[in-house]
């Protein structure tokens, strides 16, 4: 009996034309419904489906595809799936979240919907990456699906189309900002973790000036991570460790990898402040080895190479600003160029953070020959595709295929001729936060420390084995994602027991679980991952 409008129903048309279950392999949109509607019928079928083929779904459940899903979820919407807190909700939280019917929940994905990918304020149509996200927890880690819980915080939206759009979701109203939005995001975590104290909470898609600010206001209280920033980090470094394997040499001597680095934004110091402290926990983690750690890295932005010289540093940069004692015999100086650096200090690697599409330009790459290596690393890492610093062609054209090419967005391998391969990397995300979870979830430990993320990296580095390294091979296919994600979450176990921070899960207490070798704790991460098969019955005996 409702009047349908017009706009409605020319939106009804667009959906039928980009998701009409036709052919799905020009559809993903179509897949993803596919996808969605086996998950409502048949759960078990669904992981069962995602598990089995988990290179080509991986990319319709998450990125890229998920993306569009969030752009029209209105129009995509059939069954809630999650939890919504809005800003209205203020004060109800704790009786909200006793309400939810699930006894124990494991792994909760949290966002804002405020930043997410690379498509910005999408509000609460942002909760398809919660979801998405948790199907990889389910597949790869095995987190029992009944007990995952995707969480859309609903501050608001700055997006002036959703604010306008009769079918948007969410609250109508621009977002909460300082005090008040912090107020919401304290008593949501509060509230989950009253009632299930041994829940992960993730944290997906924040815009970034908040999201560094959360991860440092709960990491040494909560059980918590951010994955934009620690999970591409660690993906980033267990690149950087396998590079160095691939020269021939132990993981040992990264601390003796020069590296330069383009880009300063958070993206950027985010990972040289991981990378180094990798490097410093392998000198011995100490001043020495800090000081040490930092000499490795030149910091390059739009205004050339950061020295203590320059104006207005960001605070987060200054520590690796280059100090005017080290410029002199290097014959650098503040603001030197990208090439110019490139020449001066003939790096082992030259990692890309900059969202610059072609900074490696053929100038860069060309100085990149006179590298101390005999293998340089070229790690364009920026998203998507289009501001890779460079292409896996441009990079094996010009240095040849001795070169160790990384990238973010996805890239073929490309073919050299005479029977040879320049491998492509990608840096996937899915590498690892599975394992994080998982890991921290199996040893419960109370908070989830720099030496768990290391440990979670290092062991992904060590998982090819020597002959893929050889051939350049830095990180394994996703099809062995299981196995990489048990891995990981055996070494995560491991590190938060030396820590002293684990205290045990179920019937596995804390003095057993150190008691367990390393085989041991890999079977005994293996025995909890979730599999979807129906178990036989267990008949009652009298
Ligand atoms: C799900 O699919 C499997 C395989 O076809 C079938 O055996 C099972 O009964 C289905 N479960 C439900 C709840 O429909
Ligand atoms: C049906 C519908 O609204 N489809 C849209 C999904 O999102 C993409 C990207 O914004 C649009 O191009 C489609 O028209």
């Amino acid at each position: 009996s409702q009047k349908v409008d017009r706009p409605f129903l020319l939106d009804m048309q667009r959906l039928q034309k980009y998701a009409r279950d036709g052919p799905s392999d020009t559809y993903p949109l179509a897949k993803w419904r596919i996808l969605n509607r086996l998950h409502d019928r048949n759960e078990t079928m669904y992981y069962k489906v995602l598990i089995d083929n988990i290179e080509e779904h991986a990319p319709i459940v998450y990125t890229p595809t998920v993306g569009l899903v969030c752009q029209n979820y209105s129009g995509l919407f059939r069954r809630p799936r999650g939890m919504y807190f809005s800003a209205e909700d203020r004060g109800e939280m704790m009786s909200m979240v006793y309400n939810w019917p699930a006894d124990q929940v494991d792994m909760i994905v949290v966002t804002d919907g405020s930043r997410i990918l690379g498509l910005g304020d999408l509000g609460v149509h942002g909760i398809g990456i919660a979801i998405g996200k948790l199907d990889l927890y389910v597949a790869a880690a095995g987190i029992n699906p009944q007990r995952v819980l995707p969480v859309m915080i609903d501050v608001g939206t700055n997006n002036e189309k959703l604010l306008k759009d009769p079918l948007y979701l969410g609250l109508q109203e621009h977002r909460l900002e300082g005090e008040e939005y912090v107020a919401i995001i304290d008593e949501f975590m509060e509230a989950v973790f009253a009632r299930w104290p041994n829940v992960i909470v993730q944290f997906e898609d924040f815009q970034s000036k908040w999201a560094f600010r959360l991860l440092q206001r709960y990491r040494k209280t909560y059980r918590m991570f951010n994955d934009d920033v620690q999970g591409t980090a660690g993906v980033a470094i267990a690149g950087l460790l396998g590079a160095v394997r691939a020269q021939g040499r132990p993981m040992l001597d990264f601390p003796k990898q020069k590296i330069v680095v383009a880009g300063a934004g958070s993206a950027g110091i985010g990972v040289v402040n991981a990378a180094s402290r990798t490097m410093a926990r392998m000198l011995g983690n100490n001043e020495v080895a800090f000081e040490s750690a930092r000499s490795q890295f030149w910091i390059v932005d739009a205004h050339g190479l950061i020295t203590e010289e320059r104006t207005n540093i960001d605070p987060d940069a200054r520590p690796f600003a280059r100090r005017k004692s080290e410029l002199g015999h290097q014959g650098l100086s503040e603001g030197a160029s990208l090439v110019e650096v490139v020449k001066k200090v003939k790096p082992d690697v030259i990692l890309g953070l900059s969202a610059v599409g072609g900074l490696f330009s053929k100038e860069v790459l060309e100085a990149l020959k006179d590298s101390s290596s005999s293998r340089p690393a070229i790690f364009a890492m920026s998203n998507p595709t289009k501001n890779a610093e460079c292409t896996p062609e441009e990079a094996f054209s010009i240095l040849g295929e001795k070169i160790i090419f990384a990238s973010g967005s996805p890239f073929s391998d490309v073919d050299l001729g005479n029977g040879k391969i320049g491998h492509s990397n990608q840096g996937n995300n899915m590498y690892l936060f599975p394992g994080i979870g998982l890991g921290t979830l199996l040893s419960g430990a109370r908070v989830i420390s720099d030496g768990m993320l290391q440990a979670a990296a290092e062991r992904l580095a060590s998982y090819m084995k020597e002959e893929e390294v050889l051939e350049g091979i830095v990180y394994p296919p996703i099809s062995r994602i299981r196995d990489i994600t048990k891995e990981v979450a055996a070494a995560v176990v491991k590190e938060a027991v030396a820590e002293d921070l684990a205290e045990g899960y179920r019937d596995m207490d804390a003095r057993e679980l150190a008691r367990l070798s390393e085989e041991e704790t890999v079977e005994y991460v293996q025995q909890n991952m979730w599999s979807p098969v129906y178990p036989t019955i267990v008949y009652k005996k009298d």
